[in-house]
């Protein structure tokens, strides 16, 4: 197949909250710098839904979604060295090219190299997609499309993983999991004795959860509209529940008489901007820091009073947890392979890419966390 066009099914989305169509599907070869693989697990994240919903502006149609996945390479374009045919691959969304000015400054994750092409669906090389329907183009998506069974990426977005590791289960550490990991180890850096809110129990806030416990937090509360959420919690490490339907109160001043003054930490991992803005008052005067992790829609804005930052509060932000995905992705698995982290407990259904509607449509049942689709 190498250097030849491959068609195979993928899920496209159309217009906006229209069903996916399964579709036999054209995947040119990868050119400079390009990596094709085949996709052999992919997992639904509430990002994908997002941008189905026709709310995200990076969001253009027809389109292959999907972010969080595993697969093999199945060909390489010309000067990639990194990967070759039959490696062991999961795919970041969050590249990491090690030469761009935001690479090498240490201060950040986020990586300059092909940003511009992911945003508007393409490729960088000729700005081109590699997908198409009978001749028609079909845009990219977070330079990962993964809900098809090839995908084009750019070598810089493909992180080479231990073949021992199963592939359907560490596809999770394409998003959710290093997510909420990430923001509590690398964007709070949460110290031993810290009390944590975390607004959300999905696989985001779970994995806040379970990071804020091996980072040795004492106090970790949970807050969910969904009090079922707290039964699967308890597992992840959160110790305390508050449901804000069981009081009168707005929810920061809930949390702020449970904890003395407010919490050393919070995390948004819902993409609701009231609740960034609850997240950010529960913290403590002088020093609480609150961490977004949710997206919020286009045309969405937070406010507070300005005070709550002059006395010392901090507003922070993460993506994909701060980690550096090419480098750090293969050490999370290993992690996971030593038993240091969860990644099994997050999968709560497993289906195949066919019933990819079905799989959406549980994304707003309380009781999924991740899905994982063979494809
Ligand atoms: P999820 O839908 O599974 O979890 C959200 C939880 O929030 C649910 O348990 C829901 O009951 C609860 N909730 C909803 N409204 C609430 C409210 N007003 N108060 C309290 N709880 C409320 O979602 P998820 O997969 O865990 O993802 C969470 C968010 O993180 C999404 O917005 C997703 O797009 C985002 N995300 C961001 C990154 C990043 O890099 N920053 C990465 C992955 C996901
Ligand atoms: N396209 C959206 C923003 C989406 C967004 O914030 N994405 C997160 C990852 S969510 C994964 O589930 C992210 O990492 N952003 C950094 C980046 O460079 O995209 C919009 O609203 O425009
Ligand atoms: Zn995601």
């Amino acid at each position: 197949t190498q250097g030849q066009v491959i068609t195979c099914k993928a899920a496209v989305a159309y217009e906006p909250n229209k069903p996916l169509v399964i579709e036999d599907v054209q995947v040119a070869p990868p050119q400079a710098g390009e990596v094709r693989i085949k996709i052999l697990f992919t997992a639904l994240c509430h990002t994908d839904a997002y941008t189905w919903s026709g709310k995200d502006p990076e969001g253009l149609f027809p389109c292959i979604l999907g972010h969080e996945a595993a697969g093999a390479v199945e060909s390489v374009g010309e000067g990639v060295t990194e990967v070759q045919p039959g490696d062991h691959v999961i795919p970041c969304y969050q590249a990491e090219c090690r030469e761009c000015k935001f690479c090498k400054s240490g201060k950040t994750n986020l990586c300059g190299k092909v940003r511009s092409a992911t945003g508007v669906g393409v490729m960088m090389n000729d700005r081109k997609s590699r997908f198409s329907v009978n001749g028609k183009p079909i845009y990219h998506f977070m330079g990962t499309s993964t809900f098809s069974q090839y995908t084009v990426v750019h070598d810089v977005s493909v992180a080479k993983i231990d073949p021992k590791a199963p592939l359907e289960k560490v596809c999770l550490l394409g998003c959710g999991v290093p997510t909420g990991l990430g923001a509590v180890w690398n964007t709070a850096k949460v110290e031993p004795g810290s009390n944590v809110a975390i607004f959300g129990l999905g696989t985001v806030g779970l994995a806040v959860a379970e990071g804020a416990k091996t980072a040795g937090a004492t106090r970790i509360i949970g807050i969910d509209i969904d009090s079922k959420k707290y039964e699967t919690a308890k597992k992840f490490g959160v110790n305390e529940f508050v449901n804000p339907k069981d009081h009168q109160k707005p929810i920061q001043e809930v949390i702020v008489d449970l904890t003395d003054g407010g919490v050393d930490y919070s995390f948004e991992c819902i993409g609701n901007v009231s609740v960034m803005r609850a997240a950010l008052e529960c913290c403590h005067k002088g020093w609480g820091t609150s961490v977004i992790v949710g997206v919020a829609a286009s045309g969405q804005e937070i406010s507070t009073r300005p005070f709550q930052l002059v006395t010392g509060r901090v507003w922070k932000g993460t993506a994909f947890g701060g980690f550096k995905s090419r480098t750090q992705v293969p050490w999370l698995v290993e992690k996971y392979m030593n038993k240091e982290i969860k990644v099994d407990e997050y999968i709560t259904h497993s289906m195949t890419l066919g019933e990819i509607n079905k799989a959406f449509d549980l994304l707003h049942d309380g009781t999924c966390l991740r899905c994982v689709l063979s494809t």
